[in-house]
């Protein structure tokens, strides 16, 4: 498409409920949104960085400043893009993933809406629905936990995914593997761990958990080759996989069971796509992570778990797990522990532009 205008556009959310990971406490998001406009066309993007560096490098007052000094200027200056060249335009500027992401996410939106074909379809969705898991975030007592999950147990979730730390991993699980019986459940300890842990960790053994998520550092991907030969729970990489390349040669250096598939870590949906089908054609189960999107991203991710290499359920909760509003007039909600995958073009929602204005802080529109 030909790109007109660009808008920035700031939301802020706050949560339902603080979520707290061992990279810290999350109690609101501010959100960067990016809406493209070309001639008869408009698609909208989401960028997951959060508001610290935290959880990966990225964050959003940073992913604003590279999308107006370098990303949006270089695109401008391309002309006509298509979503499928996003990435290739960008590839000068290093890293900065999720804002990239975030560009072609709107892209390809615009891309699909004026085409009238759906997100699943890009992604090679097959499934209708998928299968929804819920994350859930430390505590300062078991008991409260408990109370949460249960919760969560009630409005349907069929999958338990429980943030751990040093210091609060053996006996929150022993908990909730006692009181909620074989419940399929997995840990994620966002590199908290180091590989002299892997005894500790192999503690989690007796449990029966689907994985762990990401014990060690982002760059330690060999250590998590030596881990598994300590662990008998499958471990799982999300930190460490940032493109189809790290995760390729993650499996070759046997260093991952099972992968979990972000889109915004990973610079966008189609390398996301691309991972699901090289992890489909080395065997390794896939599932799709979530970064607390709005319904946009939600939307998006629903199809990206339709495609056939997604085994597990994903972290693909319904919008009131994290917002008491969505910023789409459809959110996402559980139907017997399924989200429904969009058909309509593009992401397939529509934004609530009322309420949208709402929570908007700040908007800036960049051209040509
Ligand atoms: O590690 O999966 C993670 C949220 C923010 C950043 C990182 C992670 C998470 C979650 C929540 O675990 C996933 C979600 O339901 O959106
Ligand atoms: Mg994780």
């Amino acid at each position: 498409m030909k790109l007109e205008a660009i808008e920035l556009r700031r939301i802020a959310l706050p949560l339902v409920t603080p979520f707290r990971t061992s990279f810290g406490t999350q109690t609101e998001r501010d959100i960067l949104l990016v809406r493209v406009i070309g001639p008869g066309a408009e698609g909208w993007g989401e960028c997951v960085a959060l508001m610290s560096p935290t959880y990966s490098a990225e964050y959003v007052d940073g992913a604003q400043h590279v999308m107006q000094s370098f990303l949006l200027p270089r695109l401008f200056e391309a002309g006509e893009v298509g979503a499928h060249e996003v990435a290739e335009v960008l590839r000068p500027y290093q890293g900065h993933r999720m804002a990239k992401a975030a560009i072609e996410m709107a892209v390809l939106d615009a891309e699909l809406r004026t085409a009238g074909r759906s997100w699943g379809t890009e992604m090679g969705a097959l499934a209708d629905r998928v299968a929804s898991g819920v994350s859930v975030g430390i505590f300062d007592s078991v008991p409260e936990l408990l109370d949460h999950v249960q919760g969560y147990v009630d409005e349907g979730y069929v999958r338990i995914k429980l943030k751990i730390e040093p210091g609060w991993d053996i006996e929150p699980v022993a908990a909730v593997r006692e009181r909620f019986g074989d419940i399929p459940l997995q840990v994620d300890a966002n590199t908290a761990y180091r590989l002299g842990d892997a005894k500790h960790l192999a503690k989690l053994d007796p449990f029966d958990l689907l994985l762990i998520e990401q014990p060690l550092p982002e760059e330690h991907v060999r250590a998590h080759a030596e881990l598994r030969k300590v662990v008998r729970t499958p471990i799982c990489l999300d930190e460490s996989i940032v493109s189809a390349q790290s995760c390729v040669d993650a499996i070759l250096m046997g260093a991952v069971d099972i992968v979990n598939v972000k889109w915004g870590r990973v610079g966008g949906y189609l390398e996301a796509r691309r991972i699901a089908d090289i992890c489909r054609a080395h065997d390794i189960p896939v599932w799709c992570g979530g970064m607390i999107e709005t319904g946009l991203g939600r939307a998006g991710n629903a199809a990206l778990a339709a495609h056939p290499a997604f085994q597990l359920p994903g972290d693909i909760s319904a919008s009131a797990r994290f917002y008491a509003q969505d910023i789409v007039t459809e959110p996402i909600v559980l139907e017997d522990g399924y989200v429904r995958v969009p058909t309509g073009p593009g992401l397939g929602v529509t934004l609530d532009h009322a309420f949208l204005d709402e929570v908007t802080i700040k908007s800036t529109t960049l051209r040509p």
